[in-house]
């Protein structure tokens, strides 16, 4: 089944805690602190893969969580970093914040990149708190959380050209013969159920994406037949090549089915409307030069230019693939001169709050209790491992240092008083 939509959890890894101890060893009873620090937690990256085709993946498993640093050692051990975890989503796949719906990045090229949550850093373990007035602190820092966000991602494809037209006409067939793609081919209505990029190579120098769009009838975009739901998939494309049967096969007008696909697409979105057309007159194998000359000329009477072409027999489909390269070059010439492709931006991937920088905090009030905010304090409370015999000194020490206890007296708050700081309560001590 092709997904193209889905939203997802990512929970980045725990910083791994600092380690209390002491040095030991003959004549070392009393041995200096030598507790080292906690790992990194690992961060989650989204990266573009060309081999992933579709989001479905994402329907059996939408939580993912990353690997916890690890726990600091006695002997000033640092605990390993944990390794990041990259999850491959399809090329053009645009990824949004689940909250705020805001976008985050537009994944549109293989291997491109973009980190979604980052780890927590390790705590400190206690030899990085010794100083003359700490000599053997017996105090550390637990790992910092890693960051959880939930994401909504989006798959556009990026194909280079949307094959597009009545179901049967022998679009599939078409992709079938020009790439390596091998699509089902069936002689029924909607045989293609979700689209199917294959690459297409032009001589042996370059070369494009060319993507079968499952059939479209006449109400698609009231949700007839497969719907439209297909057609947002063409919004990327450069060049559309609109195929019809030219046999009369099925009973079916060229002009008329053309005529009608064009509404729907307009329909659904009316930019779709200015991507160019090139247009395929199918199964030309079955009908004489006569016929194929009529149907021909009544397109040229329209002013459009039909190309008809055998899929079957491959009668016509080198000039269609020259035609349709053609004009993906020259969009794709026009891209290369800075129009409609955007420059992203690799560098501005999501940064949680680190407080270094960040000294500023607040003193509010409500009822009784003084609530402190700002990201440094708050940041504090949080590694701090309150649990430690010097952690409250310590505390307090730090809140002095940052004119946090100065600020509360003087805000009215008294020996006792309850202090709030990243939803952990203390008394305050004066
Ligand atoms: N004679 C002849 N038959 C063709 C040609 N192209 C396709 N067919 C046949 O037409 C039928 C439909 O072909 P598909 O390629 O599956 O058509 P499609 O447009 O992808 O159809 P849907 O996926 O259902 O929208 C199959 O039986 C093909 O063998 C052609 O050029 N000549
Ligand atoms: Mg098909």
């Amino acid at each position: 089944m092709f997904i193209d939509e889905a939203t997802i959890t990512v929970n980045a890894g725990d910083g791994g805690d600092g380690k209390i101890s002491f040095k030991r060893g003959y004549g070392q009873r009393h041995g200096g602190p030598d507790g080292g620090n906690g790992g990194r937690g690992g961060d989650i990256y989204l990266q573009a893969d060309r081999s992933v085709n579709t989001l479905m993946k994402f329907e059996n498993k939408n939580t993912f969580v990353a690997d916890s640093g690890q726990g600091g050692g006695s002997q000033n051990r640092t605990g390993k970093s944990a390794k990041d975890t990259y999850i491959d989503v399809p090329v053009g796949t645009i990824v949004y914040d689940g909250s705020t719906e805001e976008q985050l990045i537009d994944l549109n090229e293989e291997g491109k990149s973009y980190r979604v949550v980052e780890g927590g850093s390790g705590g400190r373990g206690n030899a990085a708190f010794a100083s003359p007035s700490y000599p053997a602190p017996q105090l550390r820092e637990v790992g910092e959380k890693g960051d959880e966000r939930y994401l909504g991602l989006e798959l556009k494809m990026l194909a280079d050209v949307g094959i597009v037209g009545f179901p049967n006409v022998g679009k599939s067939s078409l992709i079938a013969r020009i790439s390596a793609q091998k699509p089902k081919i069936g002689n029924y209505h909607f045989t293609t159920m979700d689209p199917h990029p294959g690459v297409v190579e032009v001589g042996n120098w370059d070369s494009f994406v060319a993507v079968d769009i499952p059939g479209l009838i006449e109400g698609a975009h009231q949700g007839r037949g497969l719907g439209d739901k297909f057609l947002k998939h063409l919004g990327r494309t450069k060049t559309l090549v609109h195929m019809v049967d030219i046999s009369g096969i099925e009973g079916r007008d060229p002009l008329e089915d053309w005529r009608t696909l064009r509404r729907e697409i307009r329909k659904y979105d009316s930019s779709l409307g200015q991507i160019t057309e090139i247009i395929a007159g199918n199964k030309m194998d079955l009908i004489d030069d006569e016929e194929v000359s009529k149907q021909v000329s009544r397109f040229s009477e329209e002013g459009l230019k039909m190309h008809p072409v055998s899929a079957a027999t491959g009668e016509g489909i080198d000039e269609l693939v020259n035609k349709t390269y053609e004009q993906v070059q020259k969009v794709r010439e026009t891209s290369d001169r800075g129009v409609g492709e955007e420059e992203s931006d690799d560098k501005d991937s999501y940064r949680v709050y680190r407080f270094e920088g960040e000294k500023g905090f607040r003193v509010l009030q409500e009822g009784d209790v003084f609530i402190v905010e700002g990201k440094e304090v708050e940041k504090l409370v949080e590694k701090l491992d309150f649990s430690t015999v010097d952690a409250p000194d310590y505390f307090h020490r730090k809140l002095e240092d940052k004119g946090v206890i100065k600020k509360l007296k003087s805000n009215g708050a008294t020996d006792g008083s309850i202090i709030k700081i990243g939803g952990q309560e203390f008394e305050l001590v004066t």
